[in-house]
């Protein structure tokens, strides 16, 4: 339902260039490609905000979702090498470390007694640990604690797995979900697009691959995330291709659960001269993912350590209705200089979210409701 006045009230705020774009979204239509691109041309932030947030009201509600989860990252030593990323070391750097399964199982028993329903694991592409390890980590988490979502494995890491234990992705995919996995992040999908894959990270699978590794996923029930890294060397059309890519694979799938924009950070990495996203260009991003997967990719997350909690509240009137979850210990993007926090309260998420308006609702991975706070 659209509510009386809506559409003259966008109007006011006078634009009539965007006037076809405004009726195709609340007309129920999907945006094309040039849509995609008006949307990031425009400067009218205001309009295009509140035409993304009823959109968000109106398939998914005043709630907004949160986990309370714990990040994992059980090595940084990589194969990839990728040049945007400063987090990979080296076999054999000072800084270069692997965490054993007992390491791997006290920081899940500290998440599960501060009542965390989520792990969120993925490291890198490590030569040194076999399936085997990964299989046993799933099954020693899941039979200590049944109740814990294991969100785990980037489309990329599978790829890896398959390749050194000369196996199929599906194969790899089928043990992992055997031993326990609940569901995959949406890490290394960075931009789908070769040109730009080619510059950022010549060393890993290709766009086509990632995409075909999450649909062997969702055919075999795991659902995932996708994610989009932007604010380096993409264009605006990068960024309309590839969540237009994502699209296309939901509507054979519907396996994605959220839809995740990571800014790029650019200290420490191999980027030169790349100097990052502006808030404009991150809620730009939050409010054109809204209105290309409208209700084709249910949650869009203000992930909050790459926005930074403030702007993470804003992007919550913006199209955003999730915010990630207290991480308690962020690696990746700190590596790259990020000057957020690295874990947030339960309380500060329930905060963030209640000053935006909204209903703080705690998660499980696969988005069962925890809790309402109302
Ligand atoms: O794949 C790497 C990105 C991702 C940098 O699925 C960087 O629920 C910014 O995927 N600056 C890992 N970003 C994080 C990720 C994620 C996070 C939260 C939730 C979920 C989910 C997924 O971080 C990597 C890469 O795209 N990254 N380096 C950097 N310098």
């Amino acid at each position: 339902m659209i509510p009386a006045g809506f559409k003259e009230s966008l109007a006011c705020s006078s634009d009539r260039e965007l006037e076809p774009l405004i009726d195709k979204v609340l007309g129920d239509r999907p945006l094309d490609f040039e849509d995609g691109l008006m949307v990031l041309e425009s400067k009218n932030l205001s309009l295009l905000g509140a035409l993304a947030d009823h959109i968000t009201l109106q398939r998914r509600g005043e709630r907004v979702f949160f986990a309370v989860n714990r990040h994992i990252n059980y090595t940084n030593i990589c194969d990839s090498k990728c040049n945007f990323c400063a987090y990979y070391r080296e076999e054999g750097d000072i800084d270069a470390y692997t965490m054993s399964l007992s390491e791997i199982l006290g920081l899940a028993d500290e998440a599960s007694r501060m009542g965390a329903r989520e792990l969120h694991i993925v490291g890198a592409l490590n030569p040194s640990l076999p399936l085997s390890f990964f299989e046993e980590m799933l099954e020693e988490i899941h039979a200590r604690y049944p109740e814990m979502g294991i969100k785990a494995f980037t489309a990329v890491e599978i790829a890896y797995m398959a390749e050194r234990e000369g196996v199929s992705t599906r194969e790899v995919l089928l043990r992992l979900k055997r031993a326990g996995l609940t569901c995959m992040p949406g890490g290394g999908a960075e931009i789908l697009g070769e040109r730009v894959r080619e510059r950022l990270c010549p060393e890993k699978i290709s766009g086509e691959e990632w995409l075909s590794i999450m649909e062997e996923a969702h055919s075999i029930g795991i659902p995932s995330n996708a994610t989009i890294l932007y604010g380096h060397i993409e264009t605006y059309s990068d960024i309309v291709d590839h969540l237009l890519r994502l699209r296309d694979l939901q509507r054979r799938t519907h396996g994605f659960q959220a839809f995740i924009p990571l800014s790029f950070h650019p200290e420490k990495t191999g980027l030169k001269g790349v100097r990052g996203s502006t808030g404009f260009d991150d809620l730009k991003i939050i409010i054109l993912s809204r209105l290309i997967f409208a209700g084709e990719i249910d949650n869009i997350k203000a992930y909050w350590v790459t926005l930074g909690p403030k702007l993470a509240g804003i992007a919550l009137r913006n199209g955003a209705n999730d915010l990630e979850g207290t991480i308690i210990e962020e690696r990746i993007t700190h590596a790259a200089g990020a000057r957020t926090p690295t874990s947030l309260s339960k309380e500060d998420l329930i905060n963030i979210i209640r000053d935006a308006g909204r209903v703080p609702v705690e998660r499980t991975s696969t988005y069962e409701t925890v809790k309402v706070y109302d």
